[in-house]
């Protein structure tokens, strides 16, 4: 060893040790996480974190940086890009901002279900859906869900669509989410999500729309007690790594990370599954009322969002494939 390679090694030690992680030479990889520890989504990346640690010998671990902490959604994924941040769970609706080849993900009704969004993104389409989101420097190594996103409104109830007439309506600054809330009657109102129980309270918007878990872990059911079932949207949360630290990855490196990601998404899908219904019962019971309604009468009004986005023979092929997944 030469005097240099011992003070290099010397001050990597030095540098383990202040970053505080247990193992004295592991890097900690910073992970942004929009949502409390308790979420499902941040228990997967924790699974995650631990394979990752496990199967490298120590030498990586994940430290999750939770409720938005880092920073909201729209400006962190512009930190993973930068290789500011390592990692996080971004939701595809802010994502699609940057990468613009995905924003087809967030069409009203364009999975069946929740479950079938999860065996999409698990088939070949989820693999070419992969490529798409590399070009911007950011490694997609895992999908977890978030349900279905219905309506929810502080002081009257939706039923039909034509009840959404000229309410504002919270929504992420994304502009297929736009369209739709606007095509459905209401007045769409981009905003972050940490802003909306205050908007929610103090009037500002009418209403907002999430799945259960949101719905009820961020108290939004405490201040707007309509919950529609009308799903419009299922959308898929990539786990994403940035490019900057994919690359000071080895080939096996990568491998575990890959395999890592792609094993903490069971763990994800069944705490979901726990986690939604939970908030069923504490929304129930802190007094939120749920109103089933015809999907089918919202599905109709939705469709221009499509005719707008769906421009080009490349997203077609895509929807086309997804349509064909059972
Ligand atoms: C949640 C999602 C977040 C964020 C949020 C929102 O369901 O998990 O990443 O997108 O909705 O409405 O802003």
């Amino acid at each position: 060893m030469t005097f240099r390679t011992v003070l290099a090694a010397s001050a990597a030690a030095v540098l383990a040790t202040i970053v505080g992680s247990g193992s004295p030479m592991a890097a900690q990889l910073k992970c942004w996480a929009n949502h409390a520890m308790d979420y499902p989504v941040n228990l997967g990346m924790v699974k995650m974190g631990e394979i990752i640690k496990e199967k490298t010998g120590g030498k990586y671990e994940i430290k999750i940086y939770p409720s938005g902490t880092l920073g909201n959604e729209n400006s962190i994924i512009e930190q993973i890009r930068a290789g500011v941040v390592d990692c996080g769970t971004l939701n595809s609706g802010p994502l699609s901002e940057i990468v613009q080849e995905i924003k087809f993900l967030n069409l009203p009704y364009l999975f069946k279900s929740p479950d079938h969004m999860i065996r999409v993104m698990n088939s070949e389409v989820g693999r070419d859906i992969d490529k798409l989101i590399a070009k911007y420097n950011m490694m997609p190594v895992a999908y977890y869900g978030s349900g279905a996103r219905s309506f929810y409104t502080t002081s009257k109830p939706v039923r039909t669509p034509d009840d959404l007439a000229g309410l504002k309506i919270r929504v992420m600054s994304t502009a297929v989410f736009v369209d739709t809330i606007n095509a459905l009657g209401a007045k769409a109102t981009p905003m972050p999500f940490p802003e909306v129980y205050t908007a929610l309270k103090t009037g500002v918007v009418d209403g907002a729309e999430n799945n259960w878990p949101s719905y009820e872990s961020t108290g939004h059911y405490e201040v707007a007690k309509y919950y529609t079932l009308d799903m419009h949207t299922v959308t898929p949360e990539p786990v994403v790594f940035s490019k900057k630290l994919w690359d000071s990855l080895s080939d096996a490196e990568k491998k575990i990370f890959q395999e890592a990601g792609r094993a903490s998404q069971d763990v994800m899908y069944s705490e979901w599954d726990k986690r939604e219904q939970k908030s069923r019962d504490i929304v129930v019971k802190g007094g939120a009322q749920i109103i089933e309604t015809d999907v089918a009468a919202f599905q109709k009004k939705v469709k221009p969002v499509w005719d707008k986005h769906v421009t080009d023979d490349a997203t077609r092929k895509l929807i086309e494939r997804i349509q064909a997944v059972k």
